[in-house]
């Protein structure tokens, strides 16, 4: 009598993520801006900086974050438009409206991208690809704009798999190939890994997620800390968070365990800056102001403190957030002399965004740039 081979019931993942959402928007609702390079942002007089720019305008390395000015030398002829954000988020409404035609299992990572579990489907069509091309002909017929889907087992690979598939496109990595595509997946595309992680990989000789997976979950922890742990079950195909439709984003952060550890003021200030850069970027990406911030510590011997400052406004400057973690730094007074192979910054307490005077808010802030 031969054994029943096992099966193993896996999720259908789908991520969503539209095609440079704002800059597409402008576009379909303005044709004189179609097909031309344009920037969503600030005006390049002053700081402005963009938030997203059109394909034609990314041919010219124009891209998210940039400063505005540096946007205009790079493609003269770009036109700056000014973002309505209003608008973005009643189609961010209708996409997921979209959405639950099929599930009501939907997590929004920002107003433009969302996963979906469709392990099980409202409409009973069981293939999630069916599912995925079906959701983007009605996002390009109801919306008039165009999305790219990943589909496999989980959210690690369904993500990366939309971002690979981008403009436009749908790309499905079956339970079969998951750890081979993981495997041939530079390190830098990792979702997660930043320039600076990415640099220090290759600095240990890992590269692809391969080099990754020789490692033991040990070494891996000692060179990433937590997120060394999160990879090590990733490479091997491991990646069970669920879709979490309720899921709130309450704080936001960044940090980066350095090569050699810091003992020098200056390198701990210079690290600070670029992580508060990172920080200020993340909560442009999803509209979010705070007013607490926490500075994480990890020292030599792996002993951690955390000392957060709350102010009375949400912040939205990164030279504020790196300026207060400097300052709680310094105030951390048995940090003398003592190495940190650590630093983390986090802004939480964020502030509702419901209202019309907010969105005023963020419009008006935007103007002063
Ligand atoms: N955004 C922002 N600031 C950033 C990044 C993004 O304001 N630093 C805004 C503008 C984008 C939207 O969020 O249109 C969605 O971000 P994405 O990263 O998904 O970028 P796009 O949708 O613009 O382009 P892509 O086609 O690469 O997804
Ligand atoms: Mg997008």
């Amino acid at each position: 009598m031969s054994a029943e081979p096992l099966q193993i019931k896996h999720r259908k993942i789908i991520h969503i993520d539209m095609d440079a959402f704002y800059a597409s928007v402008e576009p379909r609702d303005n044709p004189e801006y179609r097909g031309k390079p344009i920037a969503v942002g600030g005006a390049p007089q002053g700081r402005g900086v963009v938030a997203t720019a059109s394909y034609e305008a990314r041919k010219f390395g124009v891209r998210s974050a940039m400063p505005s000015k540096k946007a205009q030398q790079l493609c003269p002829e770009i036109i700056f438009v000014y973002p309505r954000f209003e608008i973005y988020r009643k189609v961010s409404e209708q996409v997921r409206e979209i959405f639950q035609r099929y599930t009501d299992l939907i997590e929004p990572l920002s107003l433009d991208e969302a996963y979906l579990d469709v392990t099980e489907d409202k409409q009973n069509i069981l293939s999630a690809i069916e599912i995925a091309k079906q959701i983007k002909q009605a996002i390009r017929e109801e919306l008039e704009l165009t999305a790219s889907a990943g589909v496999s087992i989980n959210k690690f690979v369904a993500k990366i798999a939309s971002d690979m598939s981008k403009p436009d496109g749908l790309k499905f990595i079956g339970p079969s190939l998951v750890e081979s595509f993981i495997e041939q997946l530079p390190v830098e595309k990792f979702y997660g890994v930043g320039k600076v992680t990415a640099e220090k990989m290759k600095g240990l000789n890992l590269h692809t997620g391969a080099d990754l997976k020789k490692l033991s979950e040990h070494e891996m922890a000692l060179h990433f800390g937590k997120a060394g742990q999160f990879y090590y079950k990733i490479v091997r195909g491991i990646d069970e968070r669920p879709v979490e439709p309720n899921r709130e984003t309450k704080s936001i952060g960044a940090e980066d365990t350095f090569q050699h550890d810091l003992s020098s003021i200056e390198d701990m200030h210079a690290e600070l800056d670029k992580i508060a850069r990172t920080v200020y970027s993340r909560l442009q990406k999803y509209e979010l102001k705070g007013r607490t911030i926490t500075l994480k510590i990890k020292y030599s011997d792996f002993k951690q403190v955390t000392r957060s400052r709350s102010f009375s406004d949400a912040l939205n400057d990164p030279d504020v957030i790196a300026a207060t973690a400097k300052e709680l730094l310094a105030a951390v007074t048995n940090s003398q002399g003592r190495k940190i192979r650590l630093l983390g910054i986090t802004v939480s307490n964020f502030q509702q965004r419901e209202s019309k005077d907010e969105e005023r808010n963020v419009a008006g802030q935007l103007e002063l740039f």
